[in-house]
């Protein structure tokens, strides 16, 4: 058993539970067509994978991880600090600070993502909640998530979850179809401003094939690591909310010091889900 106590989940025990998990829990989200289309696009885009039960408890917690950030900046008597959580509600590794993301991290649409596109053996890398505030949700610059650190084997996947509709209005990912056939590209380091997100920025000068991915609320945009992808500002009333859980090969590591990457917290094995 590992520190997060490890126990194998078989088959039969997935298809239990109430009549509407059961649904969820046992249908395919990712078809051959799909996966077709992850391989030569760098993306795919999954049916709704949620209940509106499950996205509100993820959010709720989200909320509290934000509320307990919050009260913590005010107890330093920061102002700017207290200005920068309102502005960047973006929370890392939220599966360590949540029983509900960890539990999210784990659910069907991500294992079935993980055994298709991944292998029978998967961790989970990173995990961030990224929520977009109203209005003052920045800009996020054109980068491929290989492009923050390189990593052995290179690629993996990203999945970016929608937990309130994502539009064009309230600052949704725009991608680059194909982009992860170029390859790891040149990244530089980029200063936030008012406007946008600290983060590094892809070089590269043809963006003609940018399309937006609009999602109703518990669909789920899967793309490569290398695949470009940025988000704009949230310009609508409403708060945006996404949960990006990536997921990779057991023992990925981190291509310029060979050290262990990523949080090497085990979702797969075997093809079966890994329960704590
Ligand atoms: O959620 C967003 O707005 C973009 C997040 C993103 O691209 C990332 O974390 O790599």
């Amino acid at each position: 058993m590992d520190k997060y106590g490890i126990i194998y989940k078989t088959k039969t025990d997935i298809t239990k539970g109430n009549a509407m998990n059961a649904t969820l829990e046992t249908r395919d989200f990712i078809n051959t067509a799909k996966i077709a289309q992850f391989r030569q696009q760098g993306f795919l885009i999954t049916e709704s994978a949620f209940n509106a039960d499950e996205l509100s408890a993820l959010a709720d917690d989200m909320d509290r991880l934000h509320r307990e950030n919050l009260a913590a900046a005010q107890a330093s008597g920061d102002e700017r600090a207290v200005e920068r959580v309102k502005i960047q509600r973006s929370y890392e590794q939220v599966h360590e600070k949540s029983a509900v993301a960890r539990d999210f991290v784990r659910k069907p649409v991500f294992m079935e993502a993980c055994r298709k596109l991944v292998g029978p053996d998967a961790d989970l890398y990173y995990c961030q909640s990224v929520t977009k505030p109203a209005y003052r949700g920045r800009y996020f610059e054109w980068h491929q998530d290989s492009g923050y650190l390189v990593t052995d084997p290179l690629e993996y996947i990203t999945c970016w979850v929608a937990l309130t509709e994502a539009t064009v209005e309230n600052g949704c990912v725009w991608i680059i179809p194909g982009s992860h056939h170029w390859g790891l590209l040149e990244h530089v380091r980029e200063d936030e401003t008012m406007g946008k997100y600290p983060g590094m920025r892809a070089i590269f000068n043809d963006e003609s094939g940018a399309m937006p991915v609009e999602l109703a609320a518990g669909q789920v945009v899967i793309f490569s690591s290398l695949l470009l992808h940025k988000s704009g500002p949230n310009l609508s009333p409403t708060l945006r909310r996404g949960l990006v859980p990536q997921y990779h090969l057991p023992g990925i590591k981190n291509a310029r010091t060979g050290q262990p990457a990523g949080d090497l917290f085990p979702v797969l094995r075997g093809g079966q889900p890994v329960v704590s």
